[in-house]
């Protein structure tokens, strides 16, 4: 990649070039790379996110970034420390516990450094967020959030709960807010997180006739048979078998207890099935199901591009733009019928890979594009780099800064990644892997011992699992690549010890006020 002049830069723009330099770090829960239209997917044309977009245009979008435990909650303590899940200690969603707010996180280090911090918006880690200045996340329905009624804890002491505004509207005003009313002699780094567009996929009222006069493409892989796959022929995520009714949005039947009303709304999480009306079966069936989960999802996220305009705006019409790096990403990737599927977890590609988008105007040069691997434990280290703070070499993420300046910069050859959870959510087996930029190997390891080879190059859809025919020499060094990899990650436990960390039951202390006396729908 071209390294970019920032002397031509610091030019255009010589006044903020003293100005230290502030940060914007924005991630959406479960935003697919495929429903951002910078990407360039079928789908995204359909349904553009021009202000998302912006960021990208303004600076770089990152193909090739990568989550290390494709779940929320590890995903962030990743995102925090720097560090893998078993380093971080929080690895599971379900019985993982909560997240241990004493280690050392990048938001730490930027208060130490002089920072003014705030986390808004999703947090979902158990546990008052430490290192932040302020703090407002949410805490009902198990620190998920709800899109309406949603309750946030303030500074982990005041609970309040919102009346009238969607989610994303609320954090929408409470970053520019937070925002307007800092202390304007200190640089600021803020984490702004939204809740959309997570399942059950509601979105303001504003947003819903749109798309109402057409229907989405279904992905290439929809009808997916999972052959040569058995990890993914027992999942529990299809849109077929597995979306609930409260996920499409059905009413239950009045007269019903709460309790009654929720089992109702559940029904169809285990594949049970359930049609809206008798006539609908079968194919179709499917199909309404994939056009309602996709259109509210999709609804979801014109909402977040929204609110990202005007973030975007505000730093325009502030004079922030040219000393502020933002970045727009998700707490991992998702499916939008890929495979037959919602949700995430698989190390195939549509929940492995996270979206990144990263404006830099000091340093990116706009437009930039860059294939380089990059794994989310990677993030705090190279916001802190871009900020001139010192990355502690005690973490397992490296800055990519480098990327943006130097031509001949050698970057990762592959990545790693580990999932736990098992069984619920969605029943995808604990599995690890390694991914090159064109191999993947992945072994699935708890009720089975299955390993799966994609050439990412002539199968980017991973429908062929070549390990069976594939040359010994290939399986070998990739075989050799993981294991170099678990023991430079410290993560070359036995098998044993592996399903025990599935298996172990770490009970949530969340704190969450008021839960029973908050509605849901
Ligand atoms: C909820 C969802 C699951 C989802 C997990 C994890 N069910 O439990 O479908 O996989 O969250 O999501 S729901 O019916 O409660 O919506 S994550 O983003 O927090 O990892
Ligand atoms: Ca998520």
């Amino acid at each position: 990649m071209a390294a970019y002049n920032s002397q031509e830069i610091n030019n255009q723009i010589p006044k903020s070039e003293t100005k230290p330099l502030n940060v914007v770090y924005i991630m959406a829960d479960d935003h697919a790379y495929q429903a951002i239209s910078a990407y360039g997917s079928e789908i995204s044309k359909l349904a553009p996110t021009p202000n998302i977009d912006r960021i990208a245009e303004g600076g770089a979008i990152m193909n090739s970034v990568f989550c290390t435990n494709s779940i929320c909650g590890p995903s962030r303590a990743s995102i925090l420390t720097g560090n893998l899940s078993h380093v971080n200690g929080f690895y599971k969603n379900v019985n993982g516990g909560d997240f241990d707010g004493d280690q050392q996180t990048f938001p730490k280090i930027f208060q130490e450094n002089g920072y003014q911090t705030a986390v808004i918006g999703k947090w979902h880690l158990g546990t008052t967020p430490t290192g932040f200045d302020y703090s407002k996340v949410l805490t009902n329905w198990g620190g998920q959030g709800t899109y309406f009624h949603p309750q946030f804890s303030i500074n982990g002491k005041q609970t309040v709960r919102e009346k009238h505004r969607h989610s994303t509207k609320v954090i929408e005003d409470d970053c520019i807010d937070w925002l307007s009313n800092r202390d304007t002699t200190k640089p600021f780094m803020l984490m702004y997180q939204f809740k959309a567009p997570h399942r059950d996929w509601r979105p303001d009222s504003i947003y819903h006739d749109l798309f109402s006069d057409f229907d989405f493409p279904e992905p290439s892989t929809f009808n997916d048979k999972y052959e040569g796959r058995i990890a993914a022929s027992e999942n529990m995520m299809e849109i077929e078998n597995h979306l609930n009714r409260r996920d499409l949005k059905l009413i239950a039947p009045s007269g019903m207890s709460r309790r009654d009303s929720m089992r109702w709304l559940s029904y169809g999480d285990n594949g049970q099935f359930w049609t809206p009306n008798d006539t609908l079966q079968g194919v179709e069936l499917k199909k309404w199901k994939y056009q309602k989960y996709i259109k509210d999802y999709l609804r979801c996220i014109a909402g977040v591009d929204r609110a990202v305009g005007r973030l975007l705006d505000y730093l325009d019409s502030n004079g922030l733009t040219e000393n502020t790096v933002v970045v727009y990403t998700s707490d991992q990737g998702f499916y939008l019928g890929e495979h037959g599927w919602f949700d995430k977890r698989w190390m195939y590609e549509e929940s492995f890979k996270m979206p990144f988008l990263v404006k830099n105007p000091r340093l990116i040069k706009p437009g930039t594009k860059s294939n380089e691997l990059i794994m989310n434990i990677d993030f705090g280290a190279t916001l802190l780099d871009f900020a001139g703070i010192e990355v502690p070499k005690n973490i397992q993420g490296k800055s990519f800064k480098p990327v943006f300046e130097d031509d001949n910069y050698i970057g990762r050859d592959a990545v790693y990644y580990h999932y736990y959870e098992f069984p619920k959510w969605h029943k995808v087996q604990p599995h690890y892997g390694v991914r090159t930029s064109r191999y993947k190997l992945i072994h699935f390891y708890y009720s089975m011992d299955n390993w799966e080879l994609y050439d990412l190059e002539n199968d980017p859809n991973e429908m062929n699992n070549i390990y069976s025919n594939a040359s010994k020499d290939l399986i070998d060094s990739l075989k050799l690549r993981l294991s170099a990899l678990k023991k430079e990650y410290k993560d070359d436990f036995s098998i044993k010890e592996m399903k025990v960390m599935t298996d172990t039951v770490i009970q949530r202390v969340y704190n969450e006020p008021n839960k029973l006396k908050t509605k849901h729908l």
